[in-house]
């Protein structure tokens, strides 16, 4: 059952009538389809095993009820049960570990050219997202986009290229995380730079978050994913180029009002005098 439905489509039409079993969406990227579907066929496959262990319960329960204080014939072993339940476990424990390890290798390949390299910057607390000119540390940043208290960092990408993510911390560990990516890596500070890439193929605006609990303000560090079709970003990442403020960027790509910001999410009030409790008069940590 599981080989038909990694192989079939009709992994989606499953999820879809069952509320994706738990996951927000089937994601907005090549990788993030095949999770999905490897995540689908898991919990079916899971499900099947219940059911069948569940109905041999049922079946015992009412089968072999007590019928009388006659002791029943005491069975001490059956060798066929024996091993059939050891082996069983061990296949599909095998045939899950297969389809992950293929799924994983998957998502963690890094192409050898990717079409666009952005440099996620994680610092407490918030995101500089830095589009770079090439792979690797040496390579240069030629624009960028930063969020603050105020300013809910955007990250513009194409689809249907790819697009490869490395990650650095300025002081503790981050996680970048889009939901609809269905997928997060922890973003570590020091020489550790985490790297992976996604190819998207949905054109829409998505929330991003921090997922690794960093301090204070960890739940203020939101950005929100901007994918739009690829001659967009062009224009997006030629005028941020030219100087323009990431508004700008967006209106020149068609963005209007307050579509030209993260609409999303939207900053949240620190309130850092109010939080600074039993510190009437005082300046907040922080500040
Ligand atoms: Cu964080």
């Amino acid at each position: 059952m599981l080989l038909t439905l990694l192989a079939g489509c009709s992994a989606d039409g499953i999820g879809n009538a069952f509320g994706h079993f738990g996951w927000p969406d089937q994601g907005i990227s090549l990788q993030a389809h095949r999770m999905y579907d490897l995540w689908i066929a898991s919990v079916i496959a899971a499900l099947a095993v219940g059911f069948f262990v569940w109905g041999l319960i049922f079946w015992c329960v009412i089968r072999y009820r007590k019928r009388g204080d006659e002791l029943p014939v005491q069975t001490r072993f059956n060798m066929p049960i024996e091993v059939l339940y050891t082996v069983t476990p061990i296949l599909i424990v095998a045939v899950l570990f297969y389809y992950t390890a293929i799924v994983q290798t998957n998502i963690d390949k890094l192409s050898r050219n990717p079409d666009q390299v952005v440099e996620v910057v994680a610092f407490k607390w918030n995101w500089q997202f830095n589009y770079r000119d090439g792979v690797g540390e040496q390579a240069h940043t030629v624009a960028s986009t930063l969020g603050s208290s105020d300013v809910i960092p955007l990250l513009v990408l194409p689809t249907g290229r790819k697009i490869r993510f490395e990650e650095t911390s300025k002081d503790v560990v981050h996680s970048f995380w889009v939901p609809e990516l269905l997928f997060k890596r922890d973003v570590f500070p020091g020489n550790t730079r985490n790297q992976f890439e996604v190819t998207l193929d949905k054109e829409g605006r998505y929330v991003g978050r921090c997922a690794e609990l960093c301090g204070t303000y960890h739940a203020f560090m939101q950005f929100e994913l901007v994918a739009v079709a690829p001659q967009k970003f062009d224009q997006f990442l030629a005028a941020k180029k030219n100087g323009a403020s990431t508004p700008d960027a967006m209106a020149a790509i068609g963005f209007t009002g307050d579509q030209r910001y993260a609409v999303t999410t939207q900053p949240f009030n620190t309130r850092r005098q109010n939080q600074s409790w039993n510190q009437t008069g005082t300046v907040a940590a922080g500040k």
